[in-house]
């Protein structure tokens, strides 16, 4: 069996989940940063008709009281990766399709977790308890099916359709829920008189191909029950970077150095989230003519210290003329590998103990962002000290 899960509103659930005082009410997140739409909405702002892509104006004319949130990319992925790694310590064949939605093959886990519904369940409360975030779930034996489901009972909806009633559902489907089914081809299937999956079953392929060109392959096969598509784990990472653009472009050293220290504490929390470590150190570095160098350095040893990335790009940066003010400053890091890599240990080296400080430092402020998010930790580096 396959699970889909889903977020609720994923972003603007973010946007509560760290501004309490906004649970309970119609958060709008978009507006002027991004061309003046709404990203997204929470439920409480749907009830007044509020949709994603909606122009902010029109949104807020039909719920005036909304309070509207800039988009904070970053920490929505900070809080997926929490997420994606609640989901791995369920299933090992996990595929993420987009920032709050994965699919997770859960076969061979009944033994371990019990029937694929109290899986589901165990996942949803498990994210609930640890991220204070609600999320809808799909089980089915078919990806798409499982897709399907996910959406059916949102927000905090769990919807299962177990094997034998695969085929009375799929009758029943409506094309225009059908993943891949966009605005044009449903007007070619509605005009051959196609509404339900049902009916393509019925349908002669050929003349579904003239009309619609390949997809009609795929169509007909699940309208036979038939998805083949199978969970991919996804691609390893091959790198993790943070990066801000100044509101006011600044070549005042302290300010790039707190900024890159940010920037090296989330690279590290990533890595240490993902059990990674990094062989390579970029930075990087947009000026206020848009021009854009980036400066690599190998680490010494390949590691997951936010306090040695945030040293080693110290040192690139004093490397760097600055000639003029930088509109942008970004540190990544690559040559990822898992932590379990054995790496030379210098135990006896004289900054053991030093480093040994600085693990245990990373992990606190690990729980601490885990906790309460990455505000607190941001606000104190950012205080003028
Ligand atoms: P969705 O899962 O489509 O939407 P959602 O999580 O906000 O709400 P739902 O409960 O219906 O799942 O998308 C996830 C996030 O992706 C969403 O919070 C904001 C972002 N997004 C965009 O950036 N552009 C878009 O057009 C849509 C639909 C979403
Ligand atoms: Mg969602």
């Amino acid at each position: 069996m396959i699970i889909h899960i889903d977020m609720d509103a994923f972003y603007a659930a973010v946007e509560q989940l760290d501004r309490p005082e906004l649970l309970g009410l119609p958060v709008i997140v978009g507006g002027r940063s991004n061309r003046g739409v709404v990203t997204t909405a929470s439920y409480e702002a749907r009830r007044f008709g509020v949709r994603s892509a909606m122009p902010l104006f029109q949104a807020l004319q039909r719920c005036p009281q909304a309070v509207v949130m800039p988009v904070r990319m970053w920490r929505y992925k900070e809080v997926s990766g929490s997420m994606m790694a609640i989901l791995a310590e369920f299933s090992p064949l996990i595929e993420q399709v987009s920032i709050d939605e994965a699919y997770i093959d859960i076969d061979g886990m009944e033994g371990l977790f019990g029937d694929p519904l109290s899986i589901a369940r165990t996942i949803q409360n498990k994210i609930r308890a640890s991220l204070h975030l609600s999320c809808s779930m799909g089980i089915a034996p078919l990806k798409f099916l499982a897709k399907i489901a996910s959406d059916m009972k949102k927000p905090g909806g769990l919807t299962l359709i177990p094997p034998d009633r695969v085929m009375p559902f799929i009758h029943e489907l409506p094309i225009e829920r059908v993943p891949g089914v966009g605005p044009a081809t449903l007007v070619r299937l509605k005009s051959l008189g196609l509404k339900t999956l049902g009916d393509v079953n019925r349908f002669d392929e050929k003349r579904l191909h003239e009309k619609i060109g390949k997809f009609a392959f795929r169509l007909t096969a699940l309208a036979h029950g038939v998805d083949d598509a199978a969970v991919v784990p996804d691609r390893p990472v091959k790198s993790i970077s943070a990066e801000n653009t100044f509101d006011e472009n600044s070549d005042d050293l302290n300010v790039l150095k707190r900024y890159m220290l940010m920037h090296a504490e989330r690279v590290g929390r990533e890595l240490r989230m993902a059990g990674l470590i990094a062989r390579t150190l970029t930075l990087k570095i947009k000026f206020n003519d848009f021009h854009q160098i980036t400066r690599s350095a190998t680490l010494e040893k390949p590691n997951q210290s936010s306090e040695k990335f945030y040293a080693e790009a110290v040192r690139l940066l004093l490397d760097v003329r600055l000639t003029m003010p930088v509109r942008l400053i970004g540190i990544g890091v690559s040559g990822l590998l898992p932590k379990a890599t054995p790496v030379q240990q210098d135990l006896f080296h004289n900054g053991s103990l030093q480093t040994a400080k600085w693990e245990k430092l990373d992990h606190t402020m690990d729980s601490i962002a885990a906790k309460f998010g990455t505000e607190m930790i941001r606000k104190a580096v950012l205080t003028d000290s």
